[in-house]
Protein backbone atom coordinates (compact mmCIF):
# COMPACT_ATOMS: atom_id res chain seq x y z
CA UNK A 1 0.00 0.00 0.00
CA UNK A 2 2.85 2.37 0.55
CA UNK A 3 5.06 1.26 -1.91
CA UNK A 4 1.67 1.93 -4.43
CA UNK A 5 0.94 5.48 -2.88
CA UNK A 6 4.50 6.38 -3.61
CA UNK A 7 4.60 5.47 -6.69
CA UNK A 8 1.50 7.11 -7.43
CA UNK A 9 3.20 10.58 -5.91
CA UNK A 10 6.43 9.88 -8.16
CA UNK A 11 4.19 9.41 -10.83
CA UNK A 12 2.55 13.07 -10.16
CA UNK A 13 5.72 14.66 -9.70
CA UNK A 14 7.14 13.51 -12.78
CA UNK A 15 4.34 14.35 -15.02
CA UNK A 16 4.30 17.89 -13.44
CA UNK A 17 8.00 18.11 -13.80
CA UNK A 18 7.48 17.16 -17.67
CA UNK A 19 4.91 19.37 -18.48
CA UNK A 20 6.54 21.94 -16.94
CA UNK A 21 9.22 21.11 -18.72
CA UNK A 22 7.57 21.51 -21.88
CA UNK A 23 5.08 25.26 -21.20
CA UNK A 24 9.16 26.21 -20.31
CA UNK A 25 10.78 24.99 -23.41
CA UNK A 26 7.29 26.88 -25.58
CA UNK A 27 7.75 29.57 -23.35
CA UNK A 28 11.57 30.23 -24.22
CA UNK A 29 11.04 29.27 -27.63
CA UNK A 30 13.38 31.99 -29.39
CA UNK A 31 14.79 32.43 -26.31
CA UNK A 32 19.02 32.85 -25.70
CA UNK A 33 19.87 29.98 -23.84
CA UNK A 34 22.10 30.63 -20.40
CA UNK A 35 19.87 34.27 -19.50
CA UNK A 36 19.42 34.88 -15.60
CA UNK A 37 15.68 33.12 -16.12
CA UNK A 38 17.38 29.40 -17.13
CA UNK A 39 19.67 30.08 -13.87
CA UNK A 40 17.11 30.89 -11.53
CA UNK A 41 15.29 27.24 -13.06
CA UNK A 42 18.28 25.62 -12.10
CA UNK A 43 19.25 26.88 -8.67
CA UNK A 44 14.65 26.07 -7.97
CA UNK A 45 16.04 22.23 -8.88
CA UNK A 46 18.50 21.61 -6.62
CA UNK A 47 16.14 22.56 -3.60
CA UNK A 48 15.41 18.82 -2.04
CA UNK A 49 12.21 17.87 -2.93
CA UNK A 50 9.97 16.31 -0.19
CA UNK A 51 7.86 13.20 -0.07
CA UNK A 52 5.14 11.58 2.01
CA UNK A 53 6.20 9.30 4.53
CA UNK A 54 4.41 6.74 5.25
CA UNK A 55 3.90 5.65 8.72
CA UNK A 56 3.73 1.98 9.49
CA UNK A 57 0.98 2.21 12.53
CA UNK A 58 -0.68 4.47 14.82
CA UNK A 59 -1.59 4.37 18.52
CA UNK A 60 -2.65 6.49 21.28
CA UNK A 61 0.07 8.03 23.57
CA UNK A 62 -0.47 8.42 27.32
CA UNK A 63 2.95 7.60 28.88
CA UNK A 64 2.21 9.54 32.19
CA UNK A 65 -0.77 7.39 33.44
CA UNK A 66 -0.27 4.81 30.88
CA UNK A 67 -4.33 3.85 30.32
CA UNK A 68 -5.15 3.58 26.92
CA UNK A 69 -6.29 6.45 24.15
CA UNK A 70 -8.18 4.79 22.01
CA UNK A 71 -5.39 2.96 20.08
CA UNK A 72 -7.78 1.10 18.27
CA UNK A 73 -8.76 4.04 16.26
CA UNK A 74 -5.25 5.60 15.74
CA UNK A 75 -5.45 4.20 12.44
CA UNK A 76 -8.23 5.95 11.26
CA UNK A 77 -5.71 9.09 11.30
CA UNK A 78 -3.52 8.02 9.01
CA UNK A 79 -5.89 6.02 6.39
CA UNK A 80 -5.96 8.84 3.73
CA UNK A 81 -9.43 9.45 4.89
CA UNK A 82 -11.23 12.96 6.24
CA UNK A 83 -13.88 11.54 7.38
CA UNK A 84 -12.23 9.11 9.74
CA UNK A 85 -10.92 10.00 13.19
CA UNK A 86 -9.35 9.04 16.16
CA UNK A 87 -10.17 10.46 19.31
CA UNK A 88 -8.71 11.03 23.12
CA UNK A 89 -10.30 9.89 25.69
CA UNK A 90 -13.51 12.14 26.75
CA UNK A 91 -12.32 14.29 30.06
CA UNK A 92 -14.33 16.01 32.04
CA UNK A 93 -12.45 19.26 32.40
CA UNK A 94 -10.10 20.61 29.64
CA UNK A 95 -6.99 20.24 30.99
CA UNK A 96 -7.20 16.38 30.47
CA UNK A 97 -8.85 16.16 34.00
CA UNK A 98 -6.31 17.41 36.19
CA UNK A 99 -4.67 14.26 35.84
CA UNK A 100 -1.70 14.63 33.40
CA UNK A 101 0.28 17.46 31.78
CA UNK A 102 -0.63 16.42 27.62
CA UNK A 103 -1.51 13.39 25.42
CA UNK A 104 -0.66 12.61 21.93
CA UNK A 105 -0.76 10.31 19.00
CA UNK A 106 2.02 8.29 18.20
CA UNK A 107 3.28 7.32 14.73
CA UNK A 108 5.54 4.58 13.86
CA UNK A 109 7.34 5.65 10.52
CA UNK A 110 9.32 1.75 10.70
CA UNK A 111 12.57 3.44 10.12
CA UNK A 112 14.29 6.44 10.86
CA UNK A 113 13.06 9.26 8.65
CA UNK A 114 13.87 13.19 8.09
CA UNK A 115 10.98 15.07 9.13
CA UNK A 116 10.35 18.49 7.52
CA UNK A 117 6.46 19.39 8.03
CA UNK A 118 3.57 17.86 8.84
CA UNK A 119 -0.56 18.58 7.65
CA UNK A 120 -2.62 17.94 10.63
CA UNK A 121 -6.18 17.84 9.82
CA UNK A 122 -7.69 18.68 13.38
CA UNK A 123 -11.55 17.84 14.51
CA UNK A 124 -12.60 21.02 16.05
CA UNK A 125 -9.88 23.01 17.91
CA UNK A 126 -8.37 25.00 19.05
CA UNK A 127 -5.95 23.30 20.16
CA UNK A 128 -2.24 23.65 21.40
CA UNK A 129 0.29 21.07 20.62
CA UNK A 130 3.55 20.06 19.47
CA UNK A 131 5.10 17.50 16.98
CA UNK A 132 7.66 15.26 18.98
CA UNK A 133 10.25 13.39 17.38
CA UNK A 134 12.61 10.54 18.52
CA UNK A 135 13.72 7.26 18.24
CA UNK A 136 12.16 5.36 21.10
CA UNK A 137 8.22 5.42 21.75
CA UNK A 138 9.00 6.81 25.35
CA UNK A 139 8.24 10.46 26.52
CA UNK A 140 12.08 10.89 27.71
CA UNK A 141 13.22 10.19 23.78
CA UNK A 142 10.84 12.31 21.78
CA UNK A 143 12.24 15.92 21.14
CA UNK A 144 9.86 19.13 20.64
CA UNK A 145 10.34 19.66 17.07
CA UNK A 146 7.30 22.00 17.09
CA UNK A 147 4.87 23.91 18.35
CA UNK A 148 1.62 25.54 17.50
CA UNK A 149 -0.97 27.63 19.54
CA UNK A 150 -4.67 28.15 19.15
CA UNK A 151 -4.68 25.49 16.11
CA UNK A 152 -8.18 24.68 14.16
CA UNK A 153 -8.81 22.50 11.17
CA UNK A 154 -6.34 21.89 9.18
CA UNK A 155 -2.86 22.97 9.92
CA UNK A 156 0.46 22.98 8.18
CA UNK A 157 3.39 22.61 10.68
CA UNK A 158 7.14 23.06 8.93
CA UNK A 159 9.81 22.37 11.43
CA UNK A 160 12.11 25.12 12.24
CA UNK A 161 14.99 22.09 11.53
CA UNK A 162 14.53 18.76 9.56
CA UNK A 163 14.57 16.12 12.31
CA UNK A 164 15.13 12.73 12.53
CA UNK A 165 13.47 9.91 14.12
CA UNK A 166 11.63 6.51 13.59
CA UNK A 167 8.72 8.06 15.88
CA UNK A 168 6.75 11.10 15.54
CA UNK A 169 3.69 12.33 18.19
CA UNK A 170 1.34 14.79 17.63
CA UNK A 171 1.38 15.98 21.58
CA UNK A 172 -1.46 17.88 23.16
CA UNK A 173 -0.80 20.48 25.63
CA UNK A 174 -2.44 23.01 27.79
CA UNK A 175 -5.98 22.18 27.35
CA UNK A 176 -8.47 19.97 24.74
CA UNK A 177 -11.97 21.46 23.69
CA UNK A 178 -15.51 20.64 24.08
CA UNK A 179 -16.51 17.59 22.24
CA UNK A 180 -20.29 18.64 22.26
CA UNK A 181 -21.16 16.09 24.14
CA UNK A 182 -20.48 17.12 27.09
CA UNK A 183 -16.65 16.58 27.67
CA UNK A 184 -13.16 17.63 26.15
CA UNK A 185 -11.02 15.74 24.04
CA UNK A 186 -8.50 15.79 21.07
CA UNK A 187 -9.47 14.59 17.55
CA UNK A 188 -7.75 14.12 14.50
CA UNK A 189 -8.93 13.32 11.08
CA UNK A 190 -5.81 12.59 9.32
CA UNK A 191 -1.72 13.50 9.66
CA UNK A 192 0.08 13.45 6.75
CA UNK A 193 4.08 13.35 7.22
CA UNK A 194 6.34 15.18 4.75
CA UNK A 195 10.41 14.59 4.28
CA UNK A 196 13.22 12.33 3.59
CA UNK A 197 13.97 8.77 3.71
CA1 LIG B 1 -8.88 9.55 8.54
Amino acid sequence: MGVVALLVFVAVVLGAWTLGSVMSDSNEAGSDPGTGEDQQQASTDNEPELVVLEPQGAAGFNPETGDDEHSDKAPNAIDGDPSTRWNTTGYAQPDFGGLKSGVGLILDMGEPVELHEVTIDFGGGPYDFEVRVGDQAEQSALTPAAAESGASGEVTVRLAEPTTGQYVVVWFTNELPPDGGGAYRGTINEVELRGNT
